[in-house]
């Protein structure tokens, strides 16, 4: 015979789904970007674990979309292949080699292995990247770095089309450009800005692994307008690797994003966290 065990832990699941309740009914039917970097990325079971959380969120009515890096991915296969790189301003300077490994990594290794992750836990996810249906056309961001690119016009209807049939897009941030047969390599803070810019999005969620924007005293930033942020840029408060993704925030919001939440991904269910409890996580930047 089994007996019942009211175990508080069974209560405090009872009561968590409970909470979530109010934060499941403000986001059903709303667009969620999420930047997925390859620092985020970690072991095939943190993997999984973001994998669950993005099919949590479209099981409750939610449109993700994942825009995925995979720097490090990218780093190794140069390294095995004998391909030296170097970052100018936070960016791969990118030649003709090059930007044939990124396209490789990112939309084959990378971007499938993603995918595959999401389809474990019972999802259904597409791959694709800015040159399907011609999602993302770039232009040259700035000489100096060859083949990276700037997006410039965006054609998001595709994403629209399978958030309509249930499928979660994930893209890799590499881009058509306006020539014939140009590939370019987008920065993944940067993709994911212009695709939320693009739809529209209600979250943009960049996962990091730092724990949020921190002001002069190394606290945390929870919340903060635009300006607020601007200002921090301006006195030198927000600095390196944080610069790239402050400015990919802030035009993100300038092009009708309503909400970015720069957050660190290496926190068991981050997102889950930041949309789904009164306790959020990370910095959130809105008007
Ligand atoms: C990046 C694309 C991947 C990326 C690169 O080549 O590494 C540029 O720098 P993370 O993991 O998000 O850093 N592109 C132009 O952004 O990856």
């Amino acid at each position: 015979m089994k007996s019942r065990d009211m175990n508080t832990d069974w209560i405090a699941t009872a009561r968590t789904l409970s909470e979530a309740l109010p934060f499941m009914q403000r986001y059903a039917g709303a667009i969620v970007v999420v930047k997925f970097g390859g620092n985020a990325m970690g072991d095939d079971a943190a993997m999984a674990e973001f994998a669950r959380d993005i099919v949590l969120m479209r099981q409750v009515g939610i449109n993700p979309v994942v825009v995925h890096g995979g720097g490090p991915m990218i780093n190794d296969m140069l390294t095995k292949l004998g391909i030296k790189s170097e970052f100018v301003r936070g960016k791969r300077v990118t030649d003709k080699a090059t930007v044939q490994v990124v396209e490789m990594v990112l939309t084959g290794l990378v971007n499938k292995r993603i995918v595959q992750a999401i389809m474990d836990e019972g999802g259904r996810a597409v791959g694709l990247s800015g040159k399907d249906d011609d999602l993302m056309v770039c232009e040259a961001d700035d000489p100096e770095l060859g083949f990276v690119g700037r997006p410039v016009e965006m054609h998001p209807q595709v994403l629209r089309d399978l958030f309509e049939a249930g499928i979660i897009p994930v893209v890799a941030p590499v881009a058509t450009g306006m020539l014939p047969n140009e590939t370019f390599n987008v920065n993944g803070d940067t993709a994911a800005g212009a695709i939320a810019g693009a739809l529209k999005a209600d979250r943009l969620l960049l996962l990091t692994d730092v724990s949020g924007v921190k002001d002069g005293n190394g606290e945390v930033v929870t919340d903060m307008t635009p300006e607020e942020l601007r200002a921090m840029i301006d006195d030198g408060t927000v600095a390196g690797g944080m610069i790239p993704k402050t400015e990919t925030a802030l035009k993100a919001i300038d092009d009708g994003v309503r909400a970015v939440v720069i957050l660190d991904g290496r926190v068991p269910n981050a997102c889950l966290l930041e949309l789904f409890t009164e306790h959020g996580a990370g910095s959130l930047i809105r008007p």
